[in-house]
């Protein structure tokens, strides 16, 4: 069916076609023809039929075939109008041996952040997350946190927002640190060896500041520069996280490139301390090194606040 679809698309792509003409070269009936294109309109791909056939004037659907069309990366996009979390859903996949998912939707009921704190999920956002397999050990894994942040912020300055990152897993804007958009990194596996990890990244995208939670300080791309074409956001997002990570050694250095952290005063709070001091720089596959002013201290995780100058 699927790829009956995708056939349709790409006949279409190449100029007019008629309805019988399309029905020939697929062996199917111009009934079916007629179906599909109706469900291909549906799912956000702009039809026209003229005297011709029929023609792709555009897409401008937000969903899984309208995304992997022109897409430049091997992905297959799972979308859902509604889910509790695709992070869960990703799992999922993963544990039955997918890869290479993005499991994608519009609003989520149940999203989640670190230590299973609430992500607010609400329509108009990009809540995605991505199935892997990468051949590396588990200690590694931090480094997908990372290249999603430079993924997302690189997106996004795409869409004229001046995003930044900062450590461990938050895309900020501007001086109040807004935060645009939080990274959930799952992983299975024994030490040497990665079985799955699962990168989940939620983007407050075309969600009005209502909706956001009030007593979190956080943004936007509408609040800041007006709504995105979340279709042509998430393939930006999806082609640049692909490219990074054929070459995860060079993701840190490209997190230095957007980070707001590093310079900073900050207080670091991990599972079992508190460490304060300035932070002077992030070593792969992603710890942050703090300068206590009696040693240096490098964090592997844990909540960072940019403390102001003193
Ligand atoms: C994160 O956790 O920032 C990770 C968020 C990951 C969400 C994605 S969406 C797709 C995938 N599916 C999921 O279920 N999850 C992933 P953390 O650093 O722990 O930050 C969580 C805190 O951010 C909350 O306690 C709130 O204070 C705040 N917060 C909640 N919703 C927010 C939102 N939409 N925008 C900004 N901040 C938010």
């Amino acid at each position: 069916m699927q790829e009956t679809r995708e056939q349709i698309v790409n006949a279409l792509a190449d100029g007019p076609i008629s309805g019988p003409a399309l029905a020939d070269r697929l062996d199917i009936s111009r009934t079916a023809v007629w179906k599909h294109v109706e469900h291909l309109r549906e799912k956000g791909f702009d039809i026209d039929s003229g005297d011709a056939g029929y023609e792709l004037a555009g897409v401008s659907g937000f969903g899984g075939i309208a995304i992997e069309y022109g897409l430049d990366a091997p992905f297959t996009i799972e979308y859902h109008d509604s889910i509790d979390s695709t992070n869960q859903r990703a799992r999922e996949l993963a544990t039955a041996g997918e890869s290479d998912v993005v499991v994608l939707a519009d609003e989520q009921t149940g999203g989640r952040g670190r230590l299973d704190r609430e992500w607010a999920s609400p329509s108009g956002g990009v809540w995605l997350s991505f199935v892997l397999r990468p051949e590396i050990p588990v200690a590694h894994a931090p480094v997908f946190t990372l290249t999603a942040a430079v993924a997302v912020t690189r997106a996004a300055r795409e869409a004229g927002v001046e995003a930044g990152i900062k450590w461990p897993n938050d895309v900020v804007i501007g001086d109040r640190e807004a935060k645009l958009a939080g990274i959930l990194t799952e992983v299975e596996g024994e030490a040497d060896r990665v079985e799955w990890v699962v990168v989940g990244i939620g983007i407050n995208a075309n969600i009005d500041e209502t909706d956001l939670p009030p007593s979190v300080n956080a943004t936007s791309i509408q609040r800041e520069v007006g709504p995105v074409d979340r279709r042509v956001f998430t393939q930006r997002l999806v082609e640049e996280f692909d490219e990074l990570r054929s070459d995860v050694e060079s993701v840190v250095d490209a997190w230095r490139e957007h980070a707001t952290t590093l310079g900073q005063r900050v207080r670091v709070e991990t599972p079992g301390d508190t460490i304060e001091g300035m932070a002077v720089g992030v070593t792969f596959p992603g710890a942050l090194a703090v300068d206590t002013g009696e040693e240096r201290v490098t964090v592997t995780a844990g909540d960072c606040e940019h403390l102001r100058p003193v």
